[in-house]
């Protein structure tokens, strides 16, 4: 098996498309429940790769079905990525498992099951905002969205687990995750409209009851205030923190 480089799997990622792209060792996760670790999805998993592509804000404010839309064309355009970076370790005799993100609507009958908040996220395997964290992508927001340096909350995210040993990424420090996410703030607590956003975190019953409807209405969730309302990510510039991993601008 030929070795593949952690600097050529980056390169390749951002050749692709992809905005953003870090990379978590599996040691990471070792205190996350048992059922949230990569080994679920590959039993010798050394690695998590990450990528990201921009949400365009502009895009998504006029109205509801622009932004299921676009929503959705970022969705397709992760997974593919995504699946590159999985055939290019394919090619160099890795395995590697792909963690994309829906692109049609799930079962309406499942999707309004009170037990559907419990089976759908663990339809996925691992959590992407949790491991663009472990990548050194980002922090959890208030708005418990991923907040990176250059896009805020407005990026979406698919994995790539795999058995490559690749060179993680530094983490970013308590620091870092303050200058993004600042005690004082708390903008996107008033701009969320079913009210499920609060210092205790986030009610995922009381969003998906905002965003349930949208999903027959226009074919995705399209709720996206609090990626709106979110002050980080707007006064990016070149010399901001964790660049190296972030496409060119
Ligand atoms: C399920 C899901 C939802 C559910 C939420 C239900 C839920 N319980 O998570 C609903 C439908 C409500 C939802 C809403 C939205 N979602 Co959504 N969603 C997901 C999905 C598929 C899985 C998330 C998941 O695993 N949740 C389960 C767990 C991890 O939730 P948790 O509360 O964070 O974790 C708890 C426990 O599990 C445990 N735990 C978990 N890990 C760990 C680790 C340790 C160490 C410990 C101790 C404990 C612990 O502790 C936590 C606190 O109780 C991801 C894609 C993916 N594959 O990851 C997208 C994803 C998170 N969604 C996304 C988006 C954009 C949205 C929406 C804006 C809707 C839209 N227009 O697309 C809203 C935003 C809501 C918000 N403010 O976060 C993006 C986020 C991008 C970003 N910048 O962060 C993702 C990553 C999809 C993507 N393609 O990019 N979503
Ligand atoms: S997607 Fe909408 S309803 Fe859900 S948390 Fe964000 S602002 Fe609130
Ligand atoms: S709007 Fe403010 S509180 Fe909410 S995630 Fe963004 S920076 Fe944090």
């Amino acid at each position: 098996m030929s070795v593949l480089e952690t600097s050529e799997v980056k390169r390749f990622a951002l050749e692709k498309g992809a905005d953003l792209v870090g990379i978590a060792s599996v040691e990471r996760f070792r205190e996350y429940p048992q059922d949230r670790q990569p080994e679920q999805l590959l039993k010798n998993a050394k690695s998590v790769i990450v990528v990201g592509v921009r949400v365009l804000a502009d895009t998504i404010k006029p109205n509801l079905l622009l932004s299921a839309l676009h929503h959705i064309t970022l969705n397709i355009f992760h997974n593919q990525i995504a699946y590159e970076i999985g055939r290019l370790l394919d090619d160099f005799g890795y395995h590697a498992v792909v963690v994309p993100h829906r692109i049609g609507n799930l079962d309406p009958d499942l999707r309004s099951s009170p037990d559907y908040m419990e089976i759908y996220p663990r339809l996925f395997g691992i959590s992407t905002r949790h491991a663009a964290v472990e990548a050194g992508l980002g922090i959890f927001g208030k708005s418990r969205l991923l907040l990176t340096p250059r896009f805020g909350p407005r990026q979406r995210l698919a994995a790539v687990v795999t058995n490559a040993e690749l060179t993680p990424d530094r983490k970013l420090t308590l620091e870092e995750a303050h200058q993004l996410c600042p005690p004082h703030c708390k903008a996107c607590f008033g701009a969320c409209p079913g009210k499920a956003l609060t210092l205790d975190g986030i009610d995922w019953r009381k969003c998906n009851d905002v965003i349930r409807p949208h999903n027959g209405q226009y074919g995705y969730s399209a709720c996206s205030e609090c990626m709106l309302s979110c002050p980080a990510g707007l006064t990016f510039h070149k010399n901001s923190i964790n660049k190296t991993a972030t496409r060119s601008l």
